[in-house]
């Protein structure tokens, strides 16, 4: 059977009409390898974004899933090290819900670390001379809550989870330094979807 990587980028939220997470997974490609790229477009909704990952999940079976979100303003491809469980929003959701100071998930323990191989990303990344670094932290918002939430779930098995936050595109921002094109995007996520599959493939090797 071939193996599967589910990838996922949100809907365009607050102010912004485009989000480049989505525009950038839309345009990876079908498979690396012999793993099969499955790609999944996810509402900036507390709860209801981790609830449409989990389906999908359900029913395909990944080895790994990749989630990818916007961060206006950070200048590099950031992989996140660290999912917590808070929620804390300083803008409304798409379904206009603002949680302040709420557990992702009630009793859930403070903090997991990401399953992949944040490391490898970076470097792997920076080789091909895109911006990229760890993150220690991908916030209180949807993006948080998805990570949080499918690392809670796949705790203990072998599924991987990661998260990357990707910067505006261009045209999305005055600043020249915080745009970056969405081909080095493509290109960056490509590398990190190579990466998670590799990883995947020494993990059966083993
Ligand atoms: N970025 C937001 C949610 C959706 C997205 O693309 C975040 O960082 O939480």
């Amino acid at each position: 059977m071939k193996r599967k990587l589910l990838i996922t980028g949100f809907d365009p939220f607050g102010k912004d009409k485009i989000n480049p997470s989505w525009e950038a997974v839309k345009r990876l490609p079908d498979a690396i390898g012999d793993c099969d790229l499955i790609k999944l477009r996810v509402p900036v909704v507390f709860g209801e974004a981790a609830e449409t990952v989990l389906r999908k999940a359900a029913e395909i079976r990944p080895e790994a899933i990749l989630c990818v979100g916007q961060a206006g303003g950070r200048k590099a491809v950031t992989p996140e090290v660290v999912g917590i469980n808070l929620r804390e929003a300083s803008l409304p959701d798409n379904a206009g819900k603002s949680p302040q100071n709420e557990p992702v998930i009630a009793g859930g323990p403070a903090a997991y670390f990401s399953t992949v191989p944040v490391r490898g990303i970076v470097e792997a990344v920076k080789k091909e001379g895109i911006s990229c670094a760890l993150s220690y932290s991908a916030g209180v918002y949807v993006c948080n809550d998805l990570l949080y939430t499918l690392l809670h779930h796949y705790n203990g098995t072998a599924t991987r989870v990661g998260f990357i936050h990707v910067p505006y595109l261009p045209e999305q921002t005055q600043e020249k330094e915080a745009g970056m094109e969405l081909e080095r995007i493509v290109r960056a996520l490509t590398i990190a979807a190579e990466v998670v599959s590799g990883e995947c493939v020494q993990e059966c090797e083993r």
